[in-house]
């Protein structure tokens, strides 16, 4: 689709039904210089058609929801393990989209012995980063341009809903308790070393919303990343996840003086694995609910567009498999599913689709 005939696009949100022959999110984004991608789960992929045709027509870039994790990727110690990851590869060359790699260094999504091995010591833990990192950058080369190479390194505030939590800005997980806080500028440069022109991507989430607890963690990882370039650590992008909550405020002014902030520093920034969980005491209808997440979604990712965020991609496209639902620790306790992906269960378009569309080409 050509510049204007995406200009001539709609931007207000009618009813899916209405607008049979919009263009995928895919197709609006690129014509303004924009991307839009969507996570991605490769046992799906295969069994389910429809799903798999849905990521082919709208997303540009594909994410791996968990096979570019170490579970997936280096099950047992020095076995690798690479056939989940290579089939989202496959699809994604197949409809010409680019894939983004998540994550090299993470406190989840371990396999078991690696615990274990970090918990050897600094070398140990050391050559068990450099093993890895030598596997996979080398082999996902040429099809990966873009890796989280860092998750979720914030420590969440400490308070009421997180009582654990000490004083230490830094998670302290199986890497930090290995090597220090160092752990973070090591992988990078090893990453740089192996990949000069890979982009490096730091990703976070509990960042968006204007909660005290969200605002401890931004000053936390303003300190983070005004360390990492001041010794010169190579990081090239800041990655929100964005799972966005409808039961805690947003301030989209004060959200954009942080992305400014991140700007100035010379990072860019991608909204990585956005969805929304919905509020306590849900609206009275389905209408009323997807235009609640609409408008959430509009007010965030429009915020963003305007900071230059220029990539958006969903954790997820549509309710039908979405962690949201499927994960205890989040899904709701009244145990209706959340509507908080673009596409409904039927793979229909909903409000939240539109308004990434009015945004993406807006
Ligand atoms: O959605 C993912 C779920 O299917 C996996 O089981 C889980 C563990 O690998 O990870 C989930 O994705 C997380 C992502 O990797 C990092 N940010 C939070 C996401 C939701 O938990």
């Amino acid at each position: 689709m050509n510049r204007r005939a995406a200009l001539a696009l709609p931007v207000v949100a009618l009813p899916a039904q209405a607008q049979p022959n919009l263009a995928p999110l895919r197709q609006q984004a690129r014509a303004f210089g924009r991307a839009f991608g969507a996570a991605i789960r490769s046992e799906i992929l295969a069994q389910d058609a429809d799903y798999a045709r849905l990521f082919a027509t709208e997303a540009e870039i594909l994410v791996p929801e968990w096979e570019g994790k170490w579970e997936a990727l280096q099950p047992t110690e020095g076995t690798f393990d690479l056939a989940p990851l290579r089939s989202i590869i496959t699809a994604a060359h197949g409809h010409h989209q680019r894939v983004r790699g998540h994550a090299l260094v993470w406190h989840n999504a371990m396999p078991e012995w690696l615990p274990r091995r970090l918990a050897d010591g600094a070398s140990a833990a050391r050559a068990a980063l450099e093993t890895h990192f030598n596997t996979i950058l080398p082999a996902t080369r040429q099809a990966i341009r873009d890796w989280d190479v860092i998750n979720e390194p914030i420590a969440n505030a400490p308070g009421a809903d997180n009582p654990q939590a000490g004083p230490n800005p830094l998670r302290e997980s199986p890497w930090f308790r290995a090597l220090g806080p160092d752990y973070i500028e090591h992988a990078l440069r090893l990453a740089r070393s192996l990949d000069p022109t890979l982009r490096l991507t730091l990703n976070e989430y509990g960042i968006e919303e204007a909660t005290p607890d969200a605002e401890i963690k931004r000053n936390r990882l303003l300190a983070l990343l005004r360390r990492l370039l001041d010794r010169g650590t190579p990081l090239d992008a800041l990655g929100i996840q964005a799972h966005l909550q409808l039961r805690r405020p947003f301030d989209a002014q004060h959200f954009g003086r942080f992305l400014a902030e991140i700007r100035s520093m010379g990072l860019a920034i991608i909204i990585t694995e956005l969805d929304v969980r919905e509020a306590d005491q849900l609206p009275p209808d389905i209408t009323a609910r997807d235009n609640a997440v609409a408008q959430r979604v509009r007010e965030f990712c429009s915020t963003a567009t305007q900071a230059g965020c220029r990539t958006i991609i969903t954790w997820g496209l549509t309710d039908r498999h979405s962690w949201l639902t499927q994960d205890r620790d989040v899904a709701r306790r009244d145990n209706i599913p959340t509507r908080g992906l673009p596409f409904d269960t039927e793979l229909r378009r909903k409000p939240m689709w539109h308004a990434l569309a009015g945004v993406l080409s807006g």
